[in-house]
Formats: C-alpha cells, structure tokens, sequence
C-alpha cells in the first residue's frame, strides 16, 4: 500500500511513509490503535513497512500496550489515535509512560489543516494538552518541517530519561510529501546512551558508599532497561552491601537473593523502610527517587550520604537532600566500571564480616514480614495473600507479571519474589487499567511465556474488553481478578480517615462470564483449596482465561483485617494486623449503618430478629443462628421483630478467637521461614545468579536485535 491516487506525482516520499521510515529507523515494530478516518494513510504506510498494527478496544488500553512494550524492550512502540476524542482517551497511557520513563510514540491524526482554529469536529490542541503530559509534543503543519520534527520528537523519546513523545499530525499532511532524504535507511538512530563514566567517578561512588555503617543501594528501572542484573548481584556481593528495589521495580533484582530486602512503596513490609532510614550511605541506581519508592520525600534522610547514578541524575548542590554524587551513566555501564574498579580490592574482613552478619539478620526479617499467606481462611472467601502464594507456585520463574492498582496489588507487592528482570510489569503512575493491556504486550512480545494481568474488579472492568484483543492476537493471557466487589484501597482511605463508604461499594460481576463472552475462559474461585487447581488450569490452557477470586471481604489490605463493630451511637471499625493485633480504630458516621453487617469473618450476615440483647441471623451459607452479645441499634421496639430496621454486629469472641488461633500458627511458619531461608541461602544466591544470567542474555538478545533491526531497517 503506498500513496493515494489523489496525490500528485511524489518527487520524494509523503509524511505518512517518512513517518512509518523513522519509526523503524528507531527500532520500532509494533503500534496499537483505535482507527480513526484521520491517518489512514499512516496505516498504510506502517503495514507497508513491516510494522504490525494492532487494533485495541480503548485508546487507553492501546496505550498502556505500547507503554509495557516500552517498558520490556527499551524501544518505543507506537500508539495512534484519532484527533480529540483518541487523543483523551490515551491521555492515561502517555502520563504513565512518563512517570515509567518508558519510550513511547503517540501519533494523533489532527483535524485538515483548512480546519484549524475553527472548532472543527473533533478539534482540540492535541500538543497543548495531552502533549503537554508528555516529555515533548509537537503538532506538525509543514511538510517541510515534518522530517525534522520527527527526528526530534523519536530522539526526545528514547534519550536521557525515556519517556512519551505526541505527535499531532493533520490529516491532509500524511499524503503531501516532502524530498528531505533523512530517514532513508542510511542514517543511525538516535544516540540513546549516556556517555561511559570516568572511573575515578565511579570509584568515588563506591567509596562514598563503603564509608556507611548501613549502606544500601536502591535499584530502578535504569538497572532493568540497560539489562544490568547481573552485574548488580555481582557488586553487591563483591562489596556486600544489600539492595533494595525501587518501587514496581522489583524485578530489577533477584528476590531469593540474600542481599535483596524488598521492594521499597506501597505493601512493602515495614522491614523496608525502616532499612531505607538506617541507611547512612546510599547508592541510588537507576532511579528516580519517586515519592512512593522514597515514602514521601524521606529518603534519604537528612544527614544521608548518597550518590545518584542515572541517565538523568539531580544535580549535587548543596541543596538539603542534595545527592552528595551525581553521575550521568546508564547503569549497566555504570556497574562494568564498578566492578573493574573493585577488582582485586581488599576488604577490611572484620567490616565485612560484620556487615554480612547484618545482612543476614535483615534479610531474615524481611523474610519474616513478608509471608502473605497467613492467617484464617474462611467460607467467605478466597485469602488474598494465599492466592498470591499459590499464584507464585504455579508460575514459572520466566513469567511476566504485569499488576494494576489497588489494595489487592499490596499482597503481590508484599508476598511474590520476581526472580528474573523483565518479569515485572508495573504503572508507577498508579493508573487503575494497565495490568490486562500490559499482560498483552508482554506476550507478543514474548509469546514462550506466560504472562498474567493482575488486577482488583474495579480496575480489571476498566480494560477489560481487551480480552478480545488477546483471543484475535492468540495470546494465552492470563487475568487473575482480586475481586472484592469495592473499590477497595479507596474504601480503606475512607475509613481509615474517618469519612463515610461514599461511592465505593461496587455490584457483583461474574468476570468467568464475562471472559467466555468475549472469547477466552473463565474460571471462578470462592475457596483456598481450589486456588491451585485453578492457577496450573490457566497457565495450562494456552488460551486467554480469566481467574476471577471471590475473595474473603474481611482482608481490606495486605496483612489487615476489618471487624465492624456497632454501638448505640456509632459504628467502629477495628483493623488488625494478622496476628490479631489492633492497628487502628475508627469511627463510622451512624449513617453509614446498614441493615447488613459483617461479622468478624467478613461474612455477610442478615439480621432477621433482634432483641436488646441478641439476634436472629442468616448467614452466607443460608444458616439461621442465634447470636448473643449483640448490640442493636435503631431496633424497632416491641417484640423483637425488626427486618427492615434492625441494624446488629456480632462481637461475640468466637470468629475472633478463631482468627488470633490462626495467626498464632501462622508467626511459627514465618519463623521456620526465615530460618530455612538463611540456611538456604547460598544454594539460592546460586539458583537466583543462573535466573538472572539467562533473563539477562535473553535481555541483550533483544537489545541485539533491536540494533541488527536498525541497521537493516529503511
Ligand atoms: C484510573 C484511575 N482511577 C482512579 C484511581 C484511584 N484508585 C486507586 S485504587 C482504586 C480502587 C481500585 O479498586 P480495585 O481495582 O477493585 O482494587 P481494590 O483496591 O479493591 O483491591 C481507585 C479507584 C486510580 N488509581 N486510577
Ligand atoms: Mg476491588
């Protein structure tokens, strides 16, 4: 397919191929899209190129595909969408690329040139506001500025920092054409690497870190886009020093490493911060430091030495929290140099020794507060910590995990070990929708491993569609859904903050359904038992399955659990940790009572009869009990019969005594835990090395080919 016959004899090519020439110039070779009539000469000239086009159910969808792929292989992938209304629903997709530093193209096809400024249909300064989301954006109304133009844009994406580019495009400009010769196979792509550090920088920074009494270093996505695993695990058992991963970075080192102490952010045990706030020294690789990973700006704490080693590093000022260092280098090369310079260094032992003793006491605890598969199971429901368990066991260690946001993603936070890089999927931006379009990327990207898409039922109904897309594509997806019909981490704020359940209780779905409607299985879990069965069915189906879990409502977070409890005035809401432990108490607004309460289990009861001093229940299971110590509010006075009114909550001890039971056991198996784990722990520094060699050489595979690709590629 090439131009139109409506355009005049080409003295050279038109914008739509010059566009499609850079795209695979820079490596790419793939776009998502919704179509729109706006740049349809674009798809031709894409397909005509040789770059796969993928048809999605939602602009943002396609551009968190495009966002993932940028993510796994450090070259953007293409998102492409029709004037104002595509270029909304993207929107999502840009801004999470830009917190991902992943590359990526957004190109929107803009109203015709002769409509510009006049409130064409479909009009909107795609530049001035979804452009402005991303790192640079531009809209091009000359051919003859276009070559440049796209240079610049495709070089924004991919140097320094990575990030999103958008590219608005009117719809008469694809077909006009332009004689500028760039692009035409012969010129490089744009220079994407930082320049190599000089060694007595580097060794300045390996110096400022071995002067700590608790060094760490903290490892970002630069450690995984410059594949530099591997010689992460070396340094840091060269110089003995642990690492802690940036937050959704988990992945960038071996989690059965005995240096590795978590994943810093949301769900983390607090083993993690408290380890970030003893460090006195701190290597920060390949990180940008974000408010998650640093728990509000805290780390590192004042008085912290630190130095920052990245593409784009913060500038050592003498600014509070200033790094003390500040070096520009990609962290692969960073790490070569490093490792040079450590070579045949010699090691005061009694330092080292010590260090490594308190290595090994750290990992043990982290290991300790990072079991999630504690605590009761229950009739209500599936125990999220323990579908996270049995998520890991039935994975294998190349499986790409690609997680959405939500209360349920602190359980896999907490609980899954990432054991190779490039196994990790994960929106530092927060955006609910991602996991299911990023599941996808991963496996077409790399359809010999499993991918799965975890996800709340609130933010799985957002992309879920896509589904679809998986059973067109052939993709063996698989979506597991942490359903607790709420929104729930937004529902945790709520009470929490003392404020009313406004607008976060959601309907039952049945996402089984769902998916065989759309093509793909569906299975649905409601008991532990059946979560192991049902995790090996999927990844066995070789198709796209849905796991919807019905999960148990009393976990309203990673290692919490909610009791309600009603008086006369007002509804308390006690959290306790798994081990029975109370964190919190809040208060309820009366208001916020219902006629259906939760019993401590988190099963729903209905009350059928009460009195001052007891009830009449029906439980889940459809049983009638009578329920003693009870306290009714609003009751209807008189014999006891109060359907419509009566409002109650068991606080009898007997479901609670059952729980605090459990999480007894459950301190004895973190315990066995730990110590297995430090036993074990040089048989796994191995196992977790040779994961890491081989995700790594897979990993400069891919880099090889992108760069065999360009050099070919016109
Ligand atoms: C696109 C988007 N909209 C809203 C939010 C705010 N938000 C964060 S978590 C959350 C609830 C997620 O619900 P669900 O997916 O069911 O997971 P749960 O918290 O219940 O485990 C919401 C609404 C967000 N992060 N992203
Ligand atoms: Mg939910």
């Amino acid at each position: 397919m090439t131009t139109p016959a409506s355009t005049a004899p080409a003295p050279g090519r038109t914008i739509a191929h010059l566009l499609a020439d850079a795209l695979v110039a820079t490596g790419v070779d793939v776009a998502f899209t919704v179509p729109g009539e706006s740049f349809l000469p674009l798809l031709d000239a894409l397909d005509a190129r040789g770059i796969r086009v993928v048809a999605a159910r939602h602009e943002g969808a396609a551009a968190f595909m495009a966002e993932a792929w940028g993510q796994l292989t450090g070259r953007p992938a293409v998102v492409l969408g029709t004037r104002a209304v595509g270029a909304a629903n993207m929107a999502i997709g840009v801004l999470t690329a830009r917190a991902d530093s992943s590359p990526l193209v957004a190109v929107v096809g803009q109203v015709r040139r002769d409509r510009l400024g006049r409130e064409a249909f479909q009009e909107a300064d795609v530049a001035g506001s979804v452009g402005r989301l991303a790192k640079w954006g531009v809209e091009i109304r000359d051919p003859d500025v276009a070559p440049g133009a796209i240079e610049e844009a495709l070089h924004r994406a991919v140097d320094g920092r990575p990030g999103p580019v958008v590219i608005s495009i009117p719809e008469d400009l694809f077909t006009e054409t332009t004689s500028d010769l760039r692009f035409s196979g012969a010129t490089r792509p744009p220079e994407r690497r930082a320049p190599e550090p000089a060694l007595p920088r580097v060794s300045a920074v390996l110096r400022l870190l071995a002067s700590g009494s608790r060094p760490v270093i903290v490892a970002g996505a630069g450690v995984l886009r410059s594949r530099g695993t591997r010689d992460l695990v070396r340094l840091a058992e060269t110089l003995e020093v642990p690492v802690i991963a940036a937050w959704r970075r988990g992945d960038a080192f071996p989690n059965d490493h005995r240096l590795y102490l978590g994943m810093a952010g949301f769900g983390a045990p607090e083993t993690v911060r408290r380890r970030l706030v003893e460090a006195d020294t701190l290597l920060v690789l390949g990180s940008r430091l974000s408010e998650v990973t640093t728990y509000g700006f805290e780390i590192p704490v004042a008085g912290a030495r630190w130095a920052h080693v990245d593409r784009d590093p913060r500038p050592a000022d003498q600014v509070e929290g200033a790094p003390a260092i500040s070096l520009a280098a990609d962290a692969d090369a960073f790490l070569r140099a490093a490792l040079r310079a450590v070579a045949g260094a010699v090691h005061e032992k009694a330092a080292f020794d010590a260090r490594r003793a308190a290595n090994a006491d750290d990992r043990a605890a982290y290991l300790a507060a990072s079991v999630v598969a504690e605590g009761p199971s229950s009739d209500a429901g599936v125990h999220p910590g323990k579908a996270v368990a049995a998520l890991q066991s039935a994975l294998p260690a190349t499986a790409v995990v690609a997680t959405d946001a939500g209360n349920f993603a602190g359980w896999l936070a907490r609980g899954f070990r990432f054991r190779r890089p490039g196994t990790f999927l994960g929106p530092t931006s927060g955006a609910m929708g991602f996991a299911v379009p990023a599941a996808i990327a991963a496996a077409l990207w790399a359809p010999d491993r499993a991918a799965v898409a975890v996800a709340g039922d609130g933010g799985f109904a957002m992309t879920m569609a896509e589904l679809e897309t998986a059973v067109r594509l052939r993709l063996p997806v698989v979506a597991v859904v942490f359903d607790d019909q709420r929104y729930g981490m937004i529902r945790d704020h709520q009470v929490r903050g003392g404020h009313g359940t406004v607008a976060t209780d959601l309907g039952p779905v049945d996402f089984a359904s769902v998916a065989r409607g759309l093509g793909a299985r569906g299975i649905t879990v409601s008991r532990d038992e059946d979560l192991a069965a049902a995790f090996a069915e999927a990844v066995r189906a070789g198709e796209p399955t849905v796991v919807h879990l019905l999960l148990d409502r009393a976990w309203t977070a990673v290692g919490r659990r909610e009791e309600t409890v009603l008086t006369q005035e007002a509804e308390v809401v006690v959290d306790r940790a798994a081990d029975g432990t109370i964190e919190d108490v809040a208060l309820v607004e009366r208001t916020q009572v219902e006629t259906v309460v939760e019993d401590v289990t988190g099963a729903v009861v209905e009350v059928v009869e009460a009195t001052e001093t007891e009830a009449v229940v029906v439980d889940a299971s459809g049983d009638t009990t009578v329920v003693e110590d009870v306290t009714v509010v609003d009751a209807v006075a008189g014999e006891g019969v109060a359907v419509e009114e009566a409002t109650a909550v068991i606080s009898a001890p007997a479901e609670s005594g059952q729980a605090t039971e459990t999480a007894g056991a459950g301190e004895a198996a973190e315990t066995a835990d730990a110590d297995e784990a430090a036993e074990t722990a040089d048989a796994d520094e191995a196992t977790a090395m040779a994961d890491v060699e081989a995700a790594d050489d897979a990993g400069a595979a891919e880099v090889a080919d992108a760069e065999g690709e360009t050099a070919t590629g016109a």
